[in-house]
């Protein structure tokens, strides 16, 4: 299972490739070894993606033996190329669309394609700005600073049977979800918590590591820079 492999370390690190922002030096940095070997799979998807998920997906699976996982914004980037998917619920939000309208529609598909679904508790936290996720779904994020509102979410999250918790600041964020707020949520629940938006700096990864996240995601310092900070 691709989830097992996801969580198998005390920390644990993927990478998110936007389909969009894929070049040939990122794709010659996802097949060097010595990178993957830091790394347990790849993310790929967008909030808003022109690109063919596909296409993409295909050619990062060429270059590397790492699974990989879509991080879906929308279901139009499903395709037959990945392992597995994050089956994301937008708890943070009140948008039924990000709740359950996209599942229904995706779901018949991605049955066909015999796809691993990770039932995932979506959390967007505002980090200072609108970001894509917040503009695309429509929706209000939780408040980085009101950690009772972030534990009775992520509580509500692993009570409906949600697999893990992603912690989202919005790609590019200027700061990431508070430790605090981490600590928080470790404290109440005992599914793995994914966190990922603006990470930029190997402290900063060590402090949400000890925090109590499972699992780190970077994707612009990656895209930035071909290497994990
Ligand atoms: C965005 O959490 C991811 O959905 C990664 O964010 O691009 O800021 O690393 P960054």
């Amino acid at each position: 299972m691709v989830y097992d492999l996801l969580f198998a370390k005390d920390k644990n690190l993927v990478v998110l490739i936007d389909p969009d922002k894929i070049t040939n030096d990122i794709i010659t940095a996802l097949s060097d070894s010595k990178l993957n070997s830091k790394l347990n799979a790849i993310f790929i998807g967008g909030s808003l993606v022109m690109s063919d998920t596909g296409e993409i997906a295909k050619q990062i699976k060429d270059a590397t033996g790492l699974p990989l996982i879509l991080f879906p914004g929308n279901l139009s980037q499903i395709n037959k190329h990945v392992d597995a998917l994050l089956f994301l619920s937008l708890i943070s939000g009140r948008n039924p669309e990000f709740l359950i309208g996209q599942h229904v529609t995706a779901a018949p598909i991605i049955k066909n394609l015999n796809l691993e679904t990770i039932p995932t508790g979506y959390m967007l936290f505002d980090c200072g700005s609108i970001n894509s996720v917040r503009y695309m779904s429509a929706t209000m994020p939780l408040p980085n600073n009101k950690p009772d509102l972030a534990i009775a979410t992520a509580i509500a999250g692993e009570m409906l049977g949600l697999k893990a918790l992603y912690l989202e600041a919005g790609s590019g964020a200027s700061t990431p979800v508070s430790l605090e707020i981490i600590k928080a949520i470790r404290s109440n629940v005992s599914i793995p918590i994914i966190v990922g938006g603006g990470i930029k700096t190997k402290e900063q990864m060590e402090q949400i590591y000890d925090a109590g996240a499972n699992l780190i995601v970077i994707g612009t310092a990656f895209e930035n820079t071909n290497q994990i900070p």
